[in-house]
């Protein structure tokens, strides 16, 4: 993961399942950077999406590097499976589990980056023991569950905050989000330091274009400039270079696309 480079990551979950096979060309042909795979047991979040054998067939069916985000309990028991694929990013909610330090320790060791994923009642204090254990955050600016739902309050200030400890303690971390990542929030996400962007039915599987489309349309998008549609703390940050700005002059798209 190259740090700096706004990286696509369509959220499976709201594909045609029906072509499924089609839409893995498209992103192939497009070079997208991996599969967001919501996985969801009735439990954590009240909703049922994919699971083990899913991510197994998949897998199987494309090169593209797996991101499985895991909305479950009992998160140490399936990791076996779920991080069968070597390379692929896995994250879990560590609210969930009893020692997310030995969890994430697990991921790496399976060979897979190690994630957290954020509930947006999470806050940066609880998570700050785990970071050196964490190669990637996956922020989210929804509750978990479903795809389609609005931005959570306060989910943009959230996403500059993580980022600007990041910047000063773990650089290397990558922030991912994840929750209406929408044609109006992309740049303003962007502005804010998200670097991974989870790609859903409000952006890269808007039924009004042809995906081809949305994915050429999603890799010109470049950063809100500093201050547009912010709370006057936000705007005070970011016109102070308190949050990164990575997309000026239309470099959001992938450099060499
Ligand atoms: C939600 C899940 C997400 C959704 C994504 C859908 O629990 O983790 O990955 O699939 O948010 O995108 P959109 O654009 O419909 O919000
Ligand atoms: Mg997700």
């Amino acid at each position: 993961m190259n740090r700096g480079r706004i990286e696509l990551a369509p959220s499976v979950m709201c594909a045609d399942f029906l072509h499924l096979a089609d839409t893995l060309r498209v992103f192939e042909a497009h070079r997208i950077e991996y599969l967001h795979v919501d996985i969801m047991d009735g439990h954590y979040v009240p909703n049922f999406t994919l699971g083990t054998r899913f991510c197994r067939v998949l897998g199987e069916g494309t090169a593209i590097p797996l991101d499985i985000h895991l909305m479950i309990e009992n998160v140490d028991q399936y990791l076996p499976e779920f991080c069968a694929r070597k390379g692929s990013m896995v994250s879990f909610h560590p609210e969930v589990v009893w020692h997310p330090l030995r969890t994430l320790q697990a991921i790496r060791a399976f060979g897979c980056r190690a994630g957290l994923s954020i509930d947006p009642a999470m806050t940066l204090d609880t998570v700050k023991p785990l970071l050196p254990e964490t190669d990637f955050l996956c922020m989210m600016t929804v509750n978990p569950g479903y795809a389609g739902q609005p931005l959570v309050a306060g989910g943009l200030e959230r996403i500059a905050e993580f980022r600007d400890f990041l910047d000063r303690n773990y650089p290397h971390i990558r922030l991912e989000v994840d929750g209406n990542v929408s044609w109006r929030n992309i740049p303003l996400m962007i502005e804010r330091g998200a670097e991974i962007l989870v790609c859903g039915s409000s952006s890269l599987f808007d039924p009004a274009h042809p995906l081809a489309e949305n994915i050429v349309r999603l890799r010109e998008i470049p950063a809100a400039p500093p201050g547009a549609d912010s709370s006057p703390e936000i705007t005070r940050r970011l016109r102070s270079g308190g949050a990164r700005s990575r997309c000026r002059s239309g470099a959001g798209r992938v450099p060499g696309r």
